[in-house]
C-alpha cells in the first residue's frame, strides 16, 4: 500500500458482478452487468457497514456513504486476467480509501485473495502455463531493462512453448517406442535404435544451450553483489564514490574510516550490480572497528565478486613478491589503486611483476584520475556474462526451478542412450524418456504437484 494517483481494488469469480453491484452505484444510472464488457464508467463506491457487533455503526459510515468516486470497469470472463467475471474500481490512490473499498467488498460477500492467487487462477484456468505466471512475478520486479526483456518474452510464451515443443518431440518418440513394443510379434520396427539416438542427443544438445543461459539469467533477474574489500586506505570508499558519482561514503586519510557496509546499486550493461564498500581488514583493538572487519568478511564471504583493492605505493614499497595480498579464490579480482603516483613505466612493469606473482591479469586504476574504471566496469560485468549467453537463441532461464527441471531432463536422456547403447529393452527406454517429458513438464505446469504451486505463489504478494 503506497499513494498513488489511482489504486485498483480488483475482485475475481462467478459472484464479482454480484458483489459489485452492491457498492457500485452507476452515475449513468444503469447496472454493471448490463454494461458493455471492458468500458469503464464513472460511479460511487459506496460503504457497506462492517459485518461487526450488533449495533456497532461507525458515526461517519451510514448506510449510503460515499468512499470515493472512480471509474469502474467489469470484464467478463473468460476475457480477462483471471479468465473469470472481474471487476475493478479505479479509485484514489490513498491507503485508507482502498482499504475501506475492500472493506465494503468483504462486507458485500467477497474475500481478500491470497498471495499471488489473481495469477494462480490465470494458471488454474488454463490461460497461463506456469512458466508465464511465473514471468508475472519477474515482470513486476525486474531490476532493470534487460531483466524485463527476458521476463516478457517468458510471459509471451517463449520458454513455454520452446519446453513444449520438445516435450512433444519426446513423447512421440516414446509413443513409436511403445508401438514396437506391442507389435512386437510381427516384428516391426517404428523406429530403429540409429535414429532414437540422433534425436535424442538433438534434443540434449538444445536443452543444454538454453541452460547455458541460467548463470547470466540469474543474475540479470537477482542481481549480483559487488564487494570492495582489501587493507585501510586503499582507496575502497574512494572507489564506491567514483563508481557511483556521488559522495556517498567518507573518504579520509585515517585508517579505518569505514565501519558500516555501505551499499549502492547501479546498473552496468543490464546487469543489476549492489557495490558493497567495507571496513578495510587489519589487527584493532577498536571494538567498533573490530565490528567493521567482522561484517566485512561476512560480506566477502556472500559476495557474488570481491574486487580485492590495493595501493599502488604501498606494493611498490614493499615489492610484488614480498606484499601481503590474500589468498585468492576464483572470486577474487585483484584492483591495484592509486596509480597516478607512479610514473606510466613504473606502474607498466609493477603490473607485470604482480600478474606473474598471483598468476591472474589485475586492474590498475585511480579513482583520483579517473583512469582504469571503465576498464573495471567491463571486466565486471564479463565475470557474469558467459559468451554462450551473447549467441543464444532468445530464450533464457533465469529460474533455479526450471534449470533443475532442464537438468533432469538432460539426466533422463542420457539414460536413455545408455541404455540403448546397452541394447536394453524397449521398456526401459520408454521410462527413462517418460522421466525426461515429465521433468519438462514441470516447467510449464502440466503436472506439477500442490506443493510446487504453493511454493511458487506465496513468492508474490497480495493483489497479484
Ligand atoms: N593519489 C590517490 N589517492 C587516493 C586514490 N584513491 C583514494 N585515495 C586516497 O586514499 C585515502 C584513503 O581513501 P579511502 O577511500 O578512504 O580508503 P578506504 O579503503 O575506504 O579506507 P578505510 O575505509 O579506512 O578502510 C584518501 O586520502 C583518498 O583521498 C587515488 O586513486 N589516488
Ligand atoms: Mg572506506
Amino acid at each position: 500500500m503506497g499513494e498513488g494517483g489511482i489504486g485498483i481494488v480488483r475482485i475475481s469469480g462467478q459472484y464479482a458482478t454480484d458483489i459489485a453491484s452492491k457498492i457500485v452505484r452507476l452515475r449513468t444510472n444503469g447496472t454493471l452487468r448490463t454494461l458493455p464488457t471492458h468500458t469503464l464508467h464513472l460511479a460511487d463506491i459506496l460503504s457497506i457497514p462492517h459485518a461487526g457487533p450488533a449495533g456497532y455503526s461507525h458515526p461517519l459510515v451510514t448506510q449510503e456513504h460515499i468512499i470515493d468516486e472512480g471509474l469502474v470497469v467489469y470484464m467478463k470472463g473468460p476475457r480477462s486476467f483471471t479468465a473469470e467475471d472481474v471487476v475493478e474500481f479505479h479509485c484514489h490512490g490513498n491507503a485508507t480509501v482502498l482499504r475501506r473499498v475492500c472493506e465494503s467488498c468483504i462486507a458485500a460477500g467477497a474475500r481478500l485473495a491470497q498471495p499471488g492467487e489473481f495469477t494462480k487462477r490465470a494458471f488454474l484456468n488454463g490461460r497461463l502455463d506456469l512458466s508465464q505466471a511465473e514471468a508475472v512475478l519477474d515482470t513486476i520486479k525486474a531490476k532493470s531493462e534487460f531483466a524485463l526483456t527476458i521476463a516478457q518474452q517468458q510471459l509471451r510464451g517463449n520458454l513455454g512453448c520452446y519446453v513444449q515443443e520438445l516435450r512433444t518431440t519426446l513423447l512421440s518418440l516414446q509413443a513409436r517406442i511403445e508401438a514396437g513394443i506391442d507389435f512386437s510379434d510381427e516384428d516391426i520396427s517404428f523406429v530403429t535404435r540409429g535414429e532414437l539416438r540422433t534425436s535424442l542427443q538433438h534434443i540434449a544438445d538444445q536443452i543444454q544451450k538454453v541452460l547455458d543461459t541460467a548463470r547470466t539469467g540469474r543474475a540479470l533477474r537477482e542481481g549480483v553483489r559487488v564487494v570492495l574489500a582489501g587493507p585501510p586506505n586503499a582507496g575502497k570508499s574512494s572507489l564506491l564514490n567514483s563508481l557511483i558519482h556521488d559522495n556517498r561514503a567518507i573518504v579520509t586519510d585515517v585508517p579505518g574510516t569505514t565501519r558500516d557496509l555501505i551499499e549502492e546499486t547501479v546498473i552496468w550493461k543490464g546487469l543489476p550490480i549492489t557495490l558493497v564498500d567495507t571496513a578495510g581488514l587489519r589487527d584493532t583493538v577498536d571494538v567498533v572497528e573490530q565490528e567493521g572487519i567482522k561484517r566485512s568478511r561476512e560480506a566477502q564471504a556472500q559476495g557474488d565478486l570481491i574486487l580485492h583493492l590495493v595501493d599502488a605505493a604501498e606494493v611498490q614499497k614493499a615489492g610484488a613478491s614480498d606484499f601481503p595480498f590474500p589468498l585468492l579464490e576464483p572470486k577474487h579480482l585483484v584492483v591495484l589503486n592509486k596509480i597516478d603516483v607512479l610514473t606510466p613505466l613504473t606502474m607498466r612493469s609493477l603490473c607485470e611483476d604482480v600478474q606473474q606473482r598471483l598468476g591472474q591479469p589485475i586492474l590498475p586504476i585511480s579513482t583520483k584520475s579517473g583512469d582504469g574504471l571503465e576498464e573495471l566496469k567491463i571486466a565486471v560485468t564479463a565475470r557474469f556474462f558467459t559468451p554462450s549467453f551473447e549467441s543464444n537463441v532468445g530464450v533464457v532461464i533465469t529460474n533455479v526451478r526450471h534449470r533443475v527441471a532442464l537438468e533432469q531432463a538432460i539426466t533422463a536422456i542420457q539414460l536413455t542412450l545408455y541404455s540403448i547403447e546397452g541394447e536394453a529393452q524397449a521398456e526401459l527406454l520408454s521410462v527413462d524418456l517418460h522421466d525426461a517429458a515429465d521433468a519438462l513438464a514441470e516447467i510449464i505446469g502440466s503436472i506439477t504437484s500442490d506443493d510446487v504451486l504453493e511454493r511458487i505463489f506465496s513468492e508474490f504478494c497480495i493483489g497479484k
